[in-house]
């Protein structure tokens, strides 16, 4: 088989002695070795198949890493992981061990940050062209980011302060005019115009070349420019962008190297901000992912001859068997109340499909609103409903959902308004990694005043916290895993739900596992596994971190229980936390009390169920450290009351000395 000249690229300077040509073919095995790498692996595709061109051309016109590229996310840049030494790795991509299906900065130099988040660049970007210029270097950063991406609020306030402090930066706006889904918002629709009359432009450059060769041509241009603003953007391209102090650049094709390439070389010259307007397709060059973008955004594994997955109908991984997923029930359960509730509002953040409100939209396209990247705006919109009379809920992944956590806080607690968050994705995620772990709302949650924060142990209770939350006249938040249930047979139909009210599933005098959400399935495996020994514990399904069940609580410690407390969250201001917090404020001491959780770290990417493993939170880790642990405290609550040595016993018996 002849050698790919992927082959032989181990670094991006060994792209610059390639002719267009050869550029064109380098593509092409790029694109083949994305779609055979994704069709085994799964992962996002569509995006990075419609940045190969712009990526070696980035590459060969720039001197990465002495000249910064910083993309935004990173899974649309896989050909710039391909060139940078990562080739023979990269079907090893989001496997566990294996390269991150993101930037980052672990990997290679030449990925400046970890990313996964939209719309930071703008504002790194920007930081490093600063300290650029506070030093001597002359390098050239570049920033890409995609066309929804840029409607976020970070991107749009980084936008605002680039054109103020007018650095020499260059921004390419990669547009492939899609998000996940179909875009939304009016920048999205003033790109698109960008795009589809491009007419403007050319003909502004040839009057612009013309003018100028005229005897004083130079001081006809500037009243021309003067006009021209005074036209406002009715002719001009890109004045939006002009307006905030960038050089507007484009459209060009994002396909065509050598337009590409001649771009970037003039605009590597030009000073100040410039934006320029890359129009790219999303899922360019594998028919399948072009007709089917949104599809191919992000995949499970496919045959690459007719674009089918491989494992059709099989469930999301770490869930059991076909069972229901949180997800699943989640959209079918607001299909249902939409029926019955006519304020009920659903709200997305772009996500429509990963946060199943997609049969939402087109059952009620009128109670639907997709906001775009911009969970900032999607919290305050929801308050604005709340406060207007409507319900509604916000459909969002746990780690999106950080971005907003102001507006939890100052929209949605302080004005007590009746928004729901389905927050989903709480806890390890899989192959995306740290990025999105949805492990901090626990925390960073439970500290609102006014929030009532639950969560569910299986699908169907999950639909039963939805009805009881349209019920509260309060801001309700409800967490869940991804997939559905790790272990065991689903329960029955759940009990009642009351507030503050936890469930006991499981009588046992001798240790309690209370248990949240997703862990309470294996902590009823842990007890099954206890009781071979001859340890009888509680299992008790938590349901609400806030408020708790005090008198639960209050329950266990008379006499003094052993408790463990299980969830997937970190354990730092987690559940286990706020029980502590909550035996302490009631006065109860001397609880023997185990936190089970996330570590003070960032888990890495790899399949969910192997990340749970690896966080000792699967079934078989927890009856080990469990067992031992009870023991542990058995053994040494034994010896608290054996009679101490006669000397001793006197001595301690004093009041200690002040
Ligand atoms: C803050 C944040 N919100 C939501 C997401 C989920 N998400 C990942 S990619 C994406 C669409 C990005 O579209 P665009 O910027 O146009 O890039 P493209 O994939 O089209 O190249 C979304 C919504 C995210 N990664 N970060």
């Amino acid at each position: 088989m002849a050698m790919r000249l992927l082959d032989a690229i181990a670094r991006p300077a060994d792209i610059k002695t390639l002719s267009v040509a050869q550029l064109e073919a380098l593509a092409q095995e790029i694109r083949t070795e994305l779609v055979q790498t994704i069709s085994l692996l799964g992962g996002h595709l569509a995006s990075s198949l419609g940045a190969v061109e712009m990526c070696l051309a980035l590459h060969a016109v720039f001197d990465a890493p002495d000249d910064q590229l910083l993309w935004d996310m990173g899974y649309q840049a896989f050909t710039h992981k391909l060139i940078t030494g990562r080739r023979e790795a990269f079907r090893t991509l989001k496997q566990r061990g294996g390269l991150s299906g993101f930037n980052n900065k672990e990997e290679s130099p030449y990925d400046l940050f970890t990313t996964g988040h939209g719309g930071t660049v703008l504002s790194t970007a920007l930081g490093l062209a600063m300290a650029r210029d506070q030093g001597k270097s002359a390098r050239h950063v570049v920033a890409i980011i995609g066309d929804a991406s840029l409607g976020e609020g970070m991107a749009l306030e980084a936008l605002n302060h680039i054109g103020h402090c007018k650095p020499n930066l260059l921004v390419i706006l990669n547009d492939n005019r899609m998000s996940i889904a179909k875009p939304v918002g009016a920048l999205s629709r003033y790109l698109n115009r960008l795009i589809t009359n491009p007419t403007y432009n050319h003909l502004r450059r040839e009057v612009e070349h013309l003018v100028k060769r005229l005897p004083h041509g130079r001081a006809m241009l500037h009243v021309g420019h003067k006009i021209e603003g005074s036209l406002k953007g009715l002719l001009i391209p890109g004045l939006v962008f002009e307006e905030l102090g960038f050089r507007y650049v484009g459209p060009i094709d994002g396909h065509h190297l050598p337009e590409l390439l001649r771009t970037l070389r003039n605009v590597k010259r030009l000073k100040g901000p410039i934006l320029l307007h890359v129009s790219t397709v999303k899922g360019k060059g594998y028919r399948f992912a072009e007709q089917r973008p949104e599809q191919f955004h992000k995949i499970e594994p496919f045959h690459i001859a007719t674009g089918q997955l491989k494992g059709v109908g099989t469930a999301e991984k770490g869930t059991r068997g076909k069972q229901e997923t949180f997800t699943e029930a989640f959209s079918d359960e607001m299909l249902q109340l939409g029926e019955s509730n006519r304020r009920l509002v659903a709200i997305t953040a772009a996500m429509p499909e990963g946060t199943g409100v997609s049969e939402f939209a087109a059952r009620y396209p009128q109670r639907y609103v997709d906001v775009g990247m911009a969970e900032q705006h999607a919290l305050g919109l929801a308050a604005g409903l709340a406060k207007g009379g409507a319900r509604p809920v916000v459909a969002i992944y746990s780690t999106f959902l950080q971005r907003a956590y102001d507006q939890i806080m100052h929209e949605m607690c302080l004005q007590e308004l009746p928004v729901i968050l389905a927050i989903d994705r709480a806890g390890l995620v899989g192959e995306d990694g740290p990025t999105h772990h949805g492990v901090f709302d626990i925390g960073y949650l439970r500290v609102l005043p006014h929030l009532a924060l639950l969560s569910p142990k299986d699908p169907p209770e999950l639909r039963a916290m939805l009805r009881w939350a349209l019920q509260q006249d309060r801001p309700v938040a409800i967490r869940y895993a991804r997939g559905g249930i790790v272990c065991g047979e689903l329960l029955g139909k759940p009990s009642k739900l009351s507030l503050g009210k936890a469930e006991t599933l499981r009588a046992g005098q001798d240790l309690a596992l209370v248990a949240l959400g997703s862990m309470v399935y294996p902590a009823l495996h842990v007890a099954e596994q206890l009781a071979r020994e001859g340890i009888e514990a509680m299992v008790v399904n938590a349901r609400f971190v806030k408020p708790l069940d005090e008198a639960l609580l209050r329950h266990l410690a008379t006499p003094l229980t052993p408790i463990v407390t299980l969830e997937e969250g970190q354990i730092a201001g987690g559940f286990g936390s706020a029980v502590s917090e909550a035996l302490d404020a009631m006065g109860i001491q001397g609880v023997p009390h185990l936190r089970i959780g996330l570590p003070d770290a960032f888990v890495e990417h790899g399949k969910r169920h192997e990340l749970l493993e690896q966080c000792q939170l699967d079934p078989r880790h927890l009856t080990r450290r469990i067992t031992r642990w009870y023991h542990t405290v058995r053994a040494s609550t034994a010896a608290a009351h054996e009679p101490l040595p006669a000397p001793l016993a006197p001595a301690l018996a004093q009041p200690a000395a002040p």
